[in-house]
């Protein structure tokens, strides 16, 4: 690979994994889906639908957006989210649903929509995690009728003690797959669990848990290149402590609670 190109590509995959041309590595092509996930067409865990109510699943599921810059997985991701949290029932006719571009341009700030647009050379501090903490609470606020989230928590991963921030992961997830009242949303490694050796730094929600055969299903933002995908809560944790998920290098998690 031409190596500008190889280091423009890495630079792009640092806050986001996906839209970043891989024309130039199709001679190297491998499966899309590597042996951690299994997308959800392959309908190899529906059982899981047919026994389970899945609230967050398909409480996210009709507002699941793509991002649209190579920078945009946290927004829409967001935007996604924050669509969730709103539901059906308040809206009234001449209420619009939040896109990526309205959720940019109306509930965010000015540095962050410069930093998902591009012209942020160093977005930095704009997609930490902590940030996106901040965010999706501030723009809950600025909904037309306002959700002041009884709960939004970053929950930072104990480097010194990986085994006890892994058993509270796995005890998170075991809490939200009980209502849509809450979500789990994440930074993590894509690569890390979808194989692509070129996956960088992303951003995703829980869509559902499986606890018996420990599976998440991941509704990953970027949908140019992938659909959503089931894979362990193990490998999923490992991708999410990595340090190199978070642009300040504090990884870990985000529960919000409505
Ligand atoms: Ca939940």
């Amino acid at each position: 690979m031409d190596q500008t190109l190889a280091h423009m590509r890495i630079a792009m995959t640092l806050v986001c994994a996906a839209l970043s041309a891989v024309s130039f590595s199709i001679a190297n092509a491998a499966p899309k889906y590597g042996p951690k996930v299994q997308p959800l067409s392959a309908g190899t865990n529906a059982k899981y639908f047919r026994n389970n109510d899945a609230p967050d699943y398909w409480a996210l599921s009709p507002y699941y957006l793509p991002q649209e810059t190579p920078r945009g997985c946290s927004a829409g991701n967001l935007a996604m989210l924050l669509n969730t949290v709103r539901g059906a029932k308040s809206l009234q006719s001449d209420e619009e649903l939040i896109t990526y571009k309205s959720f940019v341009e109306n509930y965010t700030d000015p540095a962050y929509k410069a930093a998902v647009s591009g012209a942020t050379r160093t977005p930095g501090e704009n997609f930490s995690n902590k940030n996106m903490t901040r965010l999706f609470a501030e723009a809950a606020k600025k909904l037309k009728k306002g959700i002041a989230p009884t709960q939004v928590e970053f929950f930072q991963v104990d480097q010194n003690n990986v085994e006890k921030s892994r058993a509270a992961f796995l005890k998170a997830l075991r809490e939200n797959e009980k209502s849509a009242d809450d979500f789990i949303f994440f930074s993590f490694v894509q690569g890390q669990v979808t194989g692509d050796p070129e996956g960088g730094a992303h951003v995703a929600t829980v869509a559902a848990y499986d606890e018996k055969p420990g599976l998440v299903l991941v509704l990953d933002p970027d949908r140019q290149w992938y659909e959503p995908y089931w894979v362990s809560a193990n490998d999923l944790f490992e991708s999410i402590r990595d340090p190199k998920s978070d642009s300040r290098k504090e990884a870990g998690w985000i529960y919000f609670k409505k």
